[in-house]
């Protein structure tokens, strides 16, 4: 492309400045300082260095590009915009409207070239590092000379970003895994919501903060085109350490009365200082959403470079598949997260016995790992308890980035952002463990992972407060409850190796969302079934374990309590009072079945029970108000199990007591 000359270059940067405070202008919400300050690196950026291609927005070798700082999502809409993605001058008008592609942080999804949703701040970052650990990975896979696999990774990272912990625990990470394809630009301007960074952000030198997690760290002014141009080339020759450029920015830069001021961060810049901006670049006042026709040129001679570079990449790809017929077929099983249609009856065969959860979901992994190449996980170290290794699967590592088992260390938050990443970028299924009371240092990321439809696997072991001597610091209450609440996140809580088999298929096949197994630590009792095991009834989330003729009541329990609840039963139906024993280990499942199938395993008219080893304030919409929930309303305690068990009354005695009590206080 011809260099254009400065006053075009500066043209266009005003356009994306422009269009931020335009749209935010317009739909009188949004946060235009962000944009107007980090335009110049973003332009230099994407004109200069990121590989795209708006016709194929998810080309595998594509750069990637993260907008870590989701405020500044009008930044990224900018871009896409004058980029030539599917982003229209119409989607940009009807930012943050109900329905628009354009919501107020950016959502993956919503628009093509949105690479991940941004917006709690530090996830963002933390993603970017699970893409650059894709990339080390996929690239290990198909061999020196792969074309397919030497994209970087970039990031505009903000003040915020760098202060949340997720960022903290992911950029350790990085450095230690050397990530050399990582490159974050860190949008330094000195300036969050509540005024300067100096009120809650001077402790630390950013730049010998990253030096010391092994990152290479340069600085650079944030007007400075041919600097920040400089800085991003030697970052990408920089290959065995991630990168942080500091880019010293002015937030709302061109607006004369709010420029440097938080004022800009989060609020319109109001008609008046609108027209004062426009005025102070030399832009017009109207129309508004103005790009002139010489930047369209400028974004179009980019489009053509990067067509070329496209077909260029094309036939040598094409070239590389010809000679290398394995490594493609590897490639397409990334490229598709290919898992075999048979993946159930291949981990059910064999499966069975009574163990810990955790314990069958091990044998499970294990039968998994070679038929699903592209699974991969590990552990916040915790590999040895949630029992999560790969056997034989190798340890990534900046020596064995082909390593199948990912050692997060103790760092559950990034663990969950990363798996995002990993998630968001599509080419892996990654699965994460920890204990479930842990869960909650990953609940953002989770969180997130559900919001994106996002394919990835929790493996939440030391499910209840039965396992014991930890104590209440470890042992989960109300958890089970509130992962139960967030939407499209699917919490399974198996009580058998069978039902293992399932959650573990269930997972794999699930493209749409997030999948979370609750798993005990404890070796649980086997459990009598009416007839053989039927894998389509459980994949239906809840189904009828056993029946009793004359029944006076249902049971319904999950895990640990299955059994439990089976030997309760056993002793009621000695009294006279058989009970019908239905397991779910899915409840957000379940509540997707016709009614048809939810009245044939919980039946209208029967009296209702849940039993489960914890909160259970979601089982209440099952029994109903006459129904009954033995669940557990207070914190554990350290004990062992059995101790425990006799404590908060999940014995077999004193909960066919329970039961007893509320059919009679019923009658
Ligand atoms: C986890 C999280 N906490 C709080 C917020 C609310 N928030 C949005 S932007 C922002 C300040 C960010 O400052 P900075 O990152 O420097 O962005 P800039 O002011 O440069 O736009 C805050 C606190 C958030 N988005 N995410």
């Amino acid at each position: 492309m011809p260099k254009p000359t400065p006053e075009l270059v500066e043209k266009a940067v005003n356009a994306i400045r422009m269009l931020a405070a335009d749209a935010v202008q317009q739909a009188n919400s949004g946060h235009p300082g962000m944009p107007m300050g980090a335009a110049d690196m973003a332009f230099v950026l994407w004109t200069r260095h990121l590989r795209f291609d708006p016709q194929e927005p998810r080309w595998i070798d594509r750069d990637r590009f993260v907008l870590s700082a989701g405020h500044g999502s009008m930044l990224l809409y900018a871009l896409l915009h004058l980029a030539g993605f599917d982003c229209t001058l119409d989607d940009l008008k009807k930012f943050r409207q109900l329905g628009s592609r354009t919501p107020g942080h950016p959502e993956f999804g919503h628009l093509p070239g949105v690479e991940v949703t941004s917006g709690p701040l530090g996830q963002g970052f933390a993603n970017g590092v699970g893409m650059a650990m894709g990339q080390a990975m996929l690239s290990a896979k198909l061999g020196p000379g792969n074309p397919v696999a030497d994209h970087f990774v970039y990031a505009i990272v903000s003040d915020g970003d760098l202060m949340e912990g997720v960022a903290a625990e992911a950029a350790s990470f990085a450095g230690h895994n050397r990530l050399g394809r990582l490159v974050y630009l860190y949008d330094d301007n000195e300036i969050t919501i509540d005024g300067k960074t100096s009120i809650a952000f001077t402790g630390e030198d950013v730049t010998r903060r990253f030096e010391g997690y092994g990152w290479h760290v340069q600085s650079v002014d944030g007007r400075d085109h041919a600097g920040i141009d400089r800085a991003l080339s030697e970052a990408k020759a920089v290959l065995d350490r991630p990168s942080l450029i500091r880019v010293r920015t002015t937030i709302g830069f061109g607006s004369p009365g709010k420029a440097g001021k938080s004022s800009v961060h989060g609020a319109p810049l109001g008609e008046e200082e609108l027209a004062a901006t426009k005025r102070n670049l030399g832009w017009p006042l109207e129309p508004r959403f103005l790009v002139p026709d010489d930047v369209r040129a400028l974004w179009a001679e980019v489009a053509a470079e990067r067509r070329a570079q496209r077909e260029a990449w094309n036939a040598a790809t094409q070239a590389w598949r010809a000679g290398n017929p394995e490594k493609a077929a590897v490639l397409d099983v990334h490229a598709e997260r290919w898992v075999p249609d048979r993946i159930l009856d291949r981990i059910l065969d064999g499966a069975a016995g009574a163990e810990a959860t955790r314990k069958l979901s091990a044998a499970a992994i294990q039968k998994i790992a070679p038929l699903v190449p592209s699974l991969v996980g590990g552990s916040a170290d915790l590999a040895e308890s949630n029992l999560t290794d790969l056997k034989g699967g190798g340890s990534f590592a900046p020596a064995s980035p082909g390593g199948r088992n990912v050692h997060y260390g103790i760092r559950e938050h990034a663990m969950g952002a990363i798996m995002n990443g990993l998630a968001f970028d599509g080419l892996f299924v990654p699965f994460g463990g920890t204990f479930l009371q842990f869960a909650d240092y990953m609940r953002p990321s989770v969180r997130i992972a559900a919001l994106s439809g996002l394919q990835t696997i929790y493996v939440w072991t030391h499910d209840s407060i039965f396992l014991g001597e930890d104590g209440p610091t470890h042992q989960p209450v109300e958890h089970l409850s509130a992962l139960r609440a967030i939407p499209n996140l699917h919490v399974v809580r198996p009580c058998d190796g069978e039902e293992v088999a399932v959650a573990w298929a269930h997972a794999l096949k699930r493209r749409d969302g997030p999948t979370a197994l609750a798993l005990s630590r404890q070796k649980i009792s086997a459990v009598r079934r009416d007839g053989a095991f039927d894998p389509e009834a459980a994949l239906r989330g809840g189904y009828l374990v056993a029946d009793a003729e004359g029944a006076r009541f249902t049971a319904v329990a999950t895990g640990s309590e299955v059994p439990l609840a089976q030997a309760a039963l056993d002793l009621l139906a000695k009294k006279g009072l058989p009970g019908r024993l239905v397991s779910v280990p899915c409840l957000a499942c379940f509540e997707a079945q016709p009614a048809s199938w939810r009245d044939e395993v919980v039946r209208p008219g029967l009296p209702a029970c849940a039993i489960e080893a914890a909160r259970g304030t979601e089982w209440w919409k099952l029994v109903g108000r006459d129904g009954l929930v033995v669940g557990i309303d207070r914190f554990g305690q350290s004990a062992p199990e059995k101790a425990l068990a006799e404590e908060y009354g999940f014995t077999p005695a004193k909960l066919a007591e329970r039961i007893e009590a509320w059919l009679a206080s019923r009658s």
